[in-house]
């Protein structure tokens, strides 16, 4: 990990007053998000050439200036063999390969992040661009890819313990969504909410209820951060046949999992793995739950329950028409009544008459809340998405707050949350901070 310099503070890229630091010459770039495949891969690009960098490769949609903090839609035209020489990124020629669509957020003079295609070849052909006039790709350390508007003001032990352990959960999130929750912390979010908060308790003991709510709000958050870089486990689970496999392989869009026209096709979990609106979701397709005496079908019921017990979220499918076993309910209740559930009528297509599994003497009223979809053609599959999204993610903070973002932080933030009445105790957990 990286030592602190004289003056206590994190050294930056580029920044000439560490003797670690890179040639003042240097401009570099690396990858920000973690490595393998995600819908979004953030590159960083820092250094005395990046803003020609940029006016080379990029061509914005709009004729704007570059503002800091300011988004950029556009597209990447470089293309590794039409580039120009290494020493002349300011060639007016441009670049002719074909454009990737890209995003290009300025964060501080001669600093970018540009917000890819997740996909392999998109990162390697910027990449490739870049080091093609001259740009050094530097190794992906959590730290060295950050680019910051200034020096992080790193006081203690802890509060580089808490930057290092954001580093690393960055260099390993794989969208953009989560990666931004950590590049904060690695930046001094929850840091900086430390150090004020010892210093108001210094100054005001009467103040601990105060941080104690504080320290609520972001232990609140810490559901989400602490688990930055897992998707989130989406088990579909409900009666045989009536369409939970159509709606995975509906999700995700490709055929993950096989539909047949009878009960009982899926027989154990199958996961696909997918990203809705910058958050990576683990789909998982179970088998039909109903009281079975085939053996094998049990084991697949079983294993759907385990899979319901440890689900961030259940999707409750079934069809127009079809009762649930209550028995199954039950035992659904009795596993976690602390996940959240989305009701969803699949087959909405069919009246509850042409339902064929719908037994006669009990039709079933549709929830009000429930979500209609038609997994064949795809109607409602977006609305299931992010409504599933929205129940995952709806008490997250706003971008810059601090985030605890390992087990370890968010059971620290979780202890100075109960000592609203005990400053002492307070200042001396958050002078601990976890550790
Ligand atoms: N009309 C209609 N048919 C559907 C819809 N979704 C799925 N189906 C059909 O319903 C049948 C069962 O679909 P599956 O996706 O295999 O159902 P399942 O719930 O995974 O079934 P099991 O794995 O046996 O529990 C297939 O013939 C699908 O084509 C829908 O929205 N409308
Ligand atoms: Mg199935």
């Amino acid at each position: 990990m990286m030592s602190l310099s004289q003056n206590n503070t994190l050294p930056i890229p580029g920044d000439e007053s560490n003797a670690q630091s890179l040639s003042k010459q240097t401009t570099c770039c690396a990858l920000l998000t973690g490595a393998g495949r995600s819908a979004i891969a953030v590159i960083g690009l820092w250094g005395e050439r990046a803003d020609a960098c940029v006016t080379h490769f990029f061509r914005c949609n709009r004729s704007r200036a570059m503002d800091v903090g300011q988004v950029r839609y556009g597209v990447w035209a470089g293309g590794s063999a039409d580039a120009a020489s290494p020493a002349d990124c300011s060639s007016t020629e441009p670049a002719t390969t074909a454009a990737e669509s890209i995003v290009v957020v300025p964060t501080a003079p001669q600093r970018y992040e540009l917000h890819c295609h997740g996909g392999e070849a998109a990162i390697a052909r910027i990449l490739d661009d870049l080091s093609s006039i001259g740009v050094r790709r530097v190794a992906p350390h959590p730290l060295d890819g950050v680019p910051s508007t200034g020096r992080l003001p790193v006081k203690d032990a802890v509060d580089q313990r808490l930057i290092d352990e954001a580093g690393v959960v960055l260099s390993q999130c794989t969208t953009v969504k989560t990666a931004a929750i950590a590049l904060d912390q690695v930046r001094g979010a929850l840091c900086q909410w430390r150090q004020r908060s010892i210093q108001v308790l210094g100054e005001d003991p009467r103040r601990a209820a105060e941080i104690a709510a504080q320290a609520q709000q972001i232990a609140a958050a810490g559901r989400i951060g602490h688990r930055l870089t897992r998707p989130f486990d989406v088990v579909l689970a409900g009666p045989p046949n009536v369409g939970k496999s159509s709606l995975i392989n509906a999700m995700v869009g490709y055929d993950r999992s096989i539909i047949m026209d009878f009960a009982g096709t899926t027989r154990d979990v199958l996961d696909a793995e997918t990203v809705f609106d910058g958050w990576p979701l683990r789909l998982r397709d179970t088998a039909g739950l109903h009281r079975s005496d085939d053996t094998i079908e049990k084991q697949g019921i079983d294993r759907a329950m385990d899979a319901i017990a440890t689900a961030d979220l259940v999707a409750q499918v079934t069809e127009p028409g079809l009762q649930w076993d209550h028995k199954v309910l039950d035992a659904l209740g009795r596993i976690n009544a602390s996940v959240p559930i989305v009701r969803v009528i699949n087959k909405s297509d069919l009246s509850p008459v042409e339902s064929a599994d719908a037994p006669a003497e009990s039709p079933a009223e549709s929830p009000a809340d429930a979500l209609a979809t038609v997994a064949t053609t795809g109607t409602g599959i977006g609305n299931l998405l992010q409504t599933v999204v929205q129940m995952l993610v709806d008490d997250l903070p706003p971008l810059g707050r601090p985030v605890p973002i390992n087990p370890r932080q968010w059971d620290w933030v979780t202890e100075i949350a109960k000592l609203g009445e005990q400053p002492e105790q307070m200042i001396a957990c958050l002078r601990r901070g976890g550790c």
